[in-house]
């Protein structure tokens, strides 16, 4: 099967899984983990914060930064096709007693102004604004990279403001590789950042919140609160620490199959391509079967794509190229998508 669901479906390398059987572990709810230790430290020097907190997923690691963050009955700014707000089960309101105050974006990416504008005064009578998150990439924007500057501005007006911010970084370094600058200045100034191991960078497991030490301490408890209290995970954070050595700068190839997949597929006379900016491509059919048809008819034929995500047109496909992708797999599902929609008469 050629994979293009998501770049969570990688799989461990023998390389990965050989660091991850020779991992050094403890308990580290008791702070024993050599392994899980040097993890948190080899991100926090990348992200450029002080500490650094090992979670399961990025939907942990986002939830938990809100919790950190905010007091019930705050608003936290979002766009609105965030993962944050779209795909993480209304958890900011299950967990952290806040409601979302959401903006929309061009493409997923809102400006300073908006933010101004969704920004409470101090009314009384108002639920005060606790938190604004970005999200870099965007996702459901086909991997877009948030304008470094548009991100700085926010982040100023927001501080300006007494309000922290908080970035959903879980492809960060996509953005770093694609853009050729550390991903610790794209961290810079945020309050908090989540970024995730178990995507483009290969791992089975995890994501780390990176923060000043004050706020990781905080996370620390509110992780243990929500169940991510982990034993031996050191044999994780392995596979963490060999992605961050072996598996960032490649990211390029995962950009580069992206960009030769949607060139491929814009070729195709009933389609339209979003050009990629990282490993995401997004895809309109505009003539021919809807999404869900067009998908079931490749997994048919040997390739796995989804429907683009939450709040999308029913005529949008996702595809993600990561370390599974080959170019060859790049050249067989644009030649099989083209069978498909000549068949369909498109
Ligand atoms: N994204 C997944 C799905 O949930 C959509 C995917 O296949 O892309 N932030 C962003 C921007 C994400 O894309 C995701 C996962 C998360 C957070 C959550 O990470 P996990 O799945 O580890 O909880």
């Amino acid at each position: 099967m050629i994979d293009l669901r998501s770049d969570t479906v990688t799989l461990p390398t023998a390389a990965m899984r050989a660091a991850m059987a020779a991992a050094e572990v403890g308990d580290d709810v008791y702070g024993e983990d050599p392994t899980v230790r040097a993890l948190e430290e080899r991100a926090a020097e990348l992200l450029g914060t002080e500490a650094a907190l090992f979670v399961p997923s990025g939907t942990m690691g986002n939830q938990v930064a809100i919790a950190c963050h905010t007091r019930p009955g705050q608003e936290v700014i979002v766009e609105a096709s965030s993962h944050i707000y779209n795909v993480e089960l209304g958890t900011m309101a299950r967990f952290s007693g806040v409601q979302p105050r959401v903006i929309p974006g061009e493409r997923g990416v809102f400006t300073p102004a908006q933010v101004e504008a969704a920004i409470r005064p101090d009314l009384y009578y108002l639920a005060p604004t606790g938190l604004v998150c970005l999200e870099n990439t965007h996702n459901a924007a086909g991997g877009r990279i948030w304008p470094v500057g548009g991100a700085r501005e926010i982040l100023a007006l927001a501080h300006r403001r007494g309000i922290p911010v908080h970035l959903d970084g879980a492809r960060i370094f996509n953005a770093a590789v694609a853009l050729g600058l550390p991903a610790r200045e794209l961290a810079h100034g945020f309050d908090s950042v989540m970024f995730c191991l178990s995507k483009g960078l290969g791992c089975p497991v995890g994501s780390l919140l990176c923060g000043s030490g004050a706020f990781i301490a905080e996370a620390r408890r509110v992780r243990k609160a929500l169940g991510g209290g982990m034993r031996q995970a050191g044999i994780l954070a392995a596979a963490g620490l060999y992605a961050l050595e072996h598996h960032v700068d490649r990211l390029a190839e995962d950009h580069e199959h992206a960009r030769l997949l949607a060139e491929g597929l814009a070729q195709i006379p009933g389609l339209s391509v979003v050009p990629p900016e990282t490993n995401i491509v997004l895809i309109r059919i505009e003539r021919g079967p809807d999404a869900a048809t067009l998908c079931a008819r490749l997994r048919a034929r040997g390739v796995l794509a989804s429907p683009a995500g939450a709040g999308t047109s029913p005529r949008e496909v996702r595809m993600v190229t990561h370390l599974g992708i080959s170019r060859r797999d790049v050249a067989r599902t644009v030649d099989l998508v083209a069978e498909e929609l000549r068949a369909a008469g498109a």
